[in-house]
């Protein structure tokens, strides 16, 4: 079992069998902020831990499950990743996709990527919920980095003109009222950015700042997958207003926030 592709494809057995599910439609990770909105989006089917699953990790970070929860939403069958694992904890770039690849075998041809970020642009504020457009990858890695996928998957070298889907863009951002698109940049932090990197970030076109979501949106491009991305913005990004952060502010807008990301995630899907 040395290929990642090989081992997303025989977690997705042993999940399939212990969901009882014959394949998904929809896979949606979850960022920090999303899970407590979701319960509007119906009973939940079968919850299998990670743990059970080969080549899962759990996450280190307060706020992210292991957790696998499969519910139907409308005539789809969704899968939703309770938490994911990040660079900044010292996994490997294969590592951080295994999840995202693991549901694409299982079947989900739409990857749903939430998150949690902060805002380079200045206009937008804590409890604002952004599309993403576009993103910078400046991890300095690439889950495409490696061995040559083997037979039967796409190239490596993975045109990602339109990695976030343009169709499912233009659907959401004409039937979702107040959602701005933005183009996220992914860090590997886990350090916050300095004021004069958040300067950077914003002359380079960003206007959200964050340490995951690049990587998960390039594996699933590459295995076929239509990508979705929705940012939550916790925080103003460094130096964007004027003093340090209100930690206890930032929580409070992402918990005023979380009845309308259930709210948002039911629409998506229901223009899928
Ligand atoms: I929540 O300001 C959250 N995640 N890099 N910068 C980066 N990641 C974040 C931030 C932020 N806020």
């Amino acid at each position: 079992m040395d290929s990642p592709y090989a081992l997303a494809q025989s977690a997705a057995d042993e999940l399939r069998a212990r969901a009882g599910v014959d394949r998904y439609d929809v896979a949606i990770v979850l960022g920090s902020g999303w899970r407590e909105g979701v319960g509007v989006l119906g009973d939940v089917q079968h919850d299998v831990a990670t743990s059970a699953l080969p080549g899962f990790y759990a996450p280190t970070v307060p706020g992210h499950g292991a957790h696998v929860l499969s519910l139907h939403v409308g005539a789809l069958h969704v899968a939703l990743l309770t938490g994911r694992v990040h660079l900044y904890e010292g996994r490997s770039a294969a590592q951080v996709v295994h999840p995202v690849r693991t549901l694409i075998a299982a079947g989900a041809s739409t990857v749903i990527l939430t998150n949690a970020c902060g805002g380079v642009d200045p206009s937008l504020n804590p409890g604002d919920t952004v599309l993403i457009r576009d993103h910078l990858n400046l991890t300095g890695t690439s889950p495409l980095e490696g061995e040559a996928p083997p037979e039967g998957y796409g190239s490596r070298f993975v045109d990602l003109s339109d990695l976030y889907s343009a169709r499912l863009r233009e659907r959401i951002t004409t039937n979702v009222s107040d959602l701005r698109e933005g183009v996220y940049l992914g860090l590997r932090g886990p350090h916050y950015e300095t004021p004069a990197e958040i300067v950077m970030a914003r002359s380079l076109g960003a206007t959200l700042v964050g340490m995951s979501t690049v990587l998960e949106a390039i594996a699933a491009r590459h295995l076929g997958a239509e990508v979705v991305g929705l940012s939550l913005v916790s925080n103003h990004a460094a130096g964007v207003v004027a003093g340090p952060l209100d930690h206890l502010e930032v929580l409070e807008a992402g918990q005023r926030a979380a009845p309308s990301l259930g709210a948002l995630l039911a629409a998506v899907l229901a223009l899928l």
